[in-house]
């Protein structure tokens, strides 16, 4: 068992991916990148739709392009990649508050009371309109979204960078995860993770809870 170390909850960052933590668009992008591979004369399953969560938009269309065995040059793979986000915003721009996933804003609102600095870390182009949409933007300290980040998760990028931001060490971070890549790249940038789903593939995480109705602050900073 590793020692209980205490750290004060202003020295920590809580770390939040946006799409399966805090709302849940994946039907959103389910639906828009089926309407394009239909249109391309190609369809996929809920299953295969699995391995985009957490995946960048231009990944996204790679893997749905390779699944129907389809090529396009360099102009068209942008005009469809357009062509789905249009589609995925009028889907996205029908969010309301309401639409928060259980649990999600009281945990923001708790961590913090407690003095806890809290930041975005999704693959998400269009996080900014999403948080608006759910008007949880207050809550946030800062916001690293799918527009600051080059390399995509695994790779740590878009949560160390969300650390510096809140000006805490990766050791005293937490990310909160729906996607394995997620906890992939909490543990590459030497932080902790609570993965929301299930165990059976966020097996990896420090910590697994259904939802974040389901954790409470003071479990999350244990975990440290
Ligand atoms: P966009 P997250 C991710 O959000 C989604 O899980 C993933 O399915 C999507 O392809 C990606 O954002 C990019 O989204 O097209 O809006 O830039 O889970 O990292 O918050
Ligand atoms: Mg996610």
């Amino acid at each position: 068992m590793r020692a209980e170390v205490h750290i004060n909850p202003d020295q920590v960052g809580f770390l939040f991916d946006l799409d399966g933590v805090l709302v849940d668009t994946a039907r959103f992008h389910f639906q828009a990148w089926r309407q394009l591979a239909q249109e391309l004369g190609s369809d996929f399953t809920e299953a295969q739709n699995e391995q985009l969560k957490g995946v960048s938009r231009k990944e996204s269309l790679e893997k749905i392009l390779n699944w129907g065995g389809i090529r396009l040059n360099k102009q068209d793979f942008e005009h469809y990649m357009a062509l789905k986000n249009e589609w995925y915003l009028e889907l996205v721009r029908t969010l309301t508050p309401s639409d928060i996933l259980p649990g999600a804003e009281a945990f923001l609102i708790e961590a913090r009371n407690q003095g806890i600095g809290i930041a975005l870390g999704s693959a998400s182009k269009n996080a900014v309109l999403i948080l608006e949409q759910l008007k949880i933007d207050h809550l946030l300290d800062a916001v690293i979204d799918g527009t600051q980040v080059e390399r995509s998760k695994p790779h740590p990028e878009v949560f160390l960078k969300g650390a510096r931001a809140l000006g805490k060490e990766p050791a005293h971070c937490v990310v909160f995860e729906d996607a394995v890549a997620g906890i992939e790249a909490a543990k590459a940038g030497g932080m902790r993770s609570i993965g929301i789903g299930t165990d059976d593939n966020l097996g990896e995480a420090d910590l697994v809870r259904a939802s974040l109705a389901e954790v409470n602050v003071e479990e999350a900073l244990n975990i440290l």
